[in-house]
């Protein structure tokens, strides 16, 4: 199977590192590692991340202020597509806004360190976690519903879901563009995670300089859709796209 629950917790691997010291840091990561602390406030109570995830994890700060932005009117599971080392999860289960969350991610070892950080902020227990591709996952949820596992059927997803979406952006070349293309977002184009995420509400986290253009195209007909730089020390970390769910006959044709 594309996608499976995990039921326990998976083992943290040679991957999976607390560094300490800043000797102990790759050279690329190291200016991360320097602003841990606001990364992951409890980051000395054994925080693990991947070499990778120092990269796309989003700091606490901006997930906290993300789960208290999150629209999620009448909605009840919040499913974080792509969850990395946890950091926007373990916010979202912190908000206790959801009474169900679903966490997916594809890498073992980042899975493993996501699970490991939300123990550390006594979260692990409330968060189905699912080992595999989010693309799938949807769409099995659009296309055959039935066939999901107990833990992730979802009743009317449409009313009663909404998506967050973290993808990896290729890399940190977007800082190299005045203002970055989404069509050749790496391995998904907006257009590709718009498409897999209609008709449901869904939140996107992008690179800050994104083209609003491409943004702007995402509103449904006639309505506006609300876009936040979120910022750290005066500088925006992100651009986060909040677009709502399919109203009446759109909601139940897929584009
Ligand atoms: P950054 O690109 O390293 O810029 O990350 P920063 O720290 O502002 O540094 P400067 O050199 O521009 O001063 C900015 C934020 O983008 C990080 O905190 C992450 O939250 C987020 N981020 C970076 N990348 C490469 C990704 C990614 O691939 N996917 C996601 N979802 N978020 C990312």
């Amino acid at each position: 199977m594309a996608f499976e629950v995990v039921e326990n917790k998976l083992p943290l691997t040679a991957e999976c590192h607390h560094y300490e010291n800043i000797n102990e840091v790759p050279w690329d990561i190291q200016k991360y590692w320097h602003q841990r602390y606001s990364i992951f406030e409890f980051y000395d109570y054994d925080i693990h991340l991947t070499d990778d995830g120092w990269f796309g994890v989003t700091p606490e700060p901006v997930a906290t202020k993300i789960a208290k932005d999150l629209p999620s009117k009448n909605k009840t599971t919040l499913i974080d597509l792509f969850a990395g080392s946890g950091g926007n999860v373990i916010a979202f289960a912190m908000a206790e806004r959801w009474s169900r969350i679903i966490a997916i991610e594809k890498d073992p070892a980042t899975l493993a360190c996501a699970q490991h950080n939300a123990e550390v902020y006594g979260v692990r227990e409330a968060i189905t976690w699912v080992l595999g591709d989010s693309l799938a996952f949807l769409n099995t949820l659009h296309n055959d519903p039935g066939s999901l596992p107990a833990q992730l059927q979802i009743d009317d997803p449409v009313h009663t879901a909404t998506l967050f979406a973290s993808p990896p952006w290729g890399g940190v070349s977007y800082r190299d563009h005045e203002v970055f293309d989404l069509s050749t977002m790496q391995p998904y184009s907006l257009a590709q995670l718009h498409e897999a995420c209609y008709p449901l509400e869904h939140t996107l986290f992008l690179p800050r300089s994104s083209d609003l253009r491409q943004v702007a195209r995402l509103a449904p007909e006639g309505e506006k859709i609300e876009v936040v730089q979120y910022c750290m020390s005066g500088a925006s970390k992100a651009m986060v796209v909040f677009v709502p769910a399919a109203t009446g006959s759109h909601a139940s044709q897929k584009r």
